[in-house]
């Protein structure tokens, strides 16, 4: 099947954070393609993603990177699909760093930035597939009773740990 959601990061350690974009997507039954793609160590394979992301089928791109975190930007400057950015977590900076890099965008190339860390990965999954939901209505439904769910789970009151 085609993938409809790039998931790019730009190194190994990043999957332990980006799996979650990737979970969310499966459940929601979106398909999607992962690949590890660097601004600075494999800016080729980062010139060659983002050049033939639309004519692939792919329709959002989601990107994660920590420290100085240029891929969702640079992959933004090279494609008009829209890219979701993931700041990951770093030791020294606690991902501040990434954030910040991916969120301060300059006019014209926007990076729809997520909140740093696993719970801003699920989101960029939920994002993707809100935007594809958009001419997708059984996506839309999918996307709708996962909410409820998620609703539904929540208790009225909290508990003693
Ligand atoms: C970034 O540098 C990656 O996105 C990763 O978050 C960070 C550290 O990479 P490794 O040194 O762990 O490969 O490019």
């Amino acid at each position: 099947m085609t993938a409809k959601v790039g998931i790019i990061m730009g190194s190994q350690s990043d999957w332990s954070t980006m799996k979650f974009a990737a979970e969310v997507l499966d459940e929601l039954g979106v398909s999607h393609e992962v690949r590890i793609v660097s601004a600075h160590r494999t800016p080729d394979r980062l010139w060659e993603y983002g050049k033939t992301a639309i004519d692939r089928g792919l329709q959002v791109i989601i990107a994660g990177a920590g420290g100085a975190a240029h891929l969702p930007g640079m992959m933004a400057s090279k494609t008009r699909l829209p890219v979701i950015g993931v700041p990951v977590e770093t030791r020294s900076l606690k991902g501040v760093d990434s954030l910040y890099s991916i969120l301060q965008m300059p006019r014209g190339y926007p990076v729809a930035t997520m909140a740093i860390g696993a719970g801003g990965a699920k989101n960029a999954g939920l994002m993707a597939v809100g935007i594809l939901a958009l001419s997708d209505p059984d996506l839309a439904s999918r996307l709708d009773d996962w909410r409820a769910a998620l609703s539904a789970s929540i208790p009225e009151e909290p508990v003693d740990d």
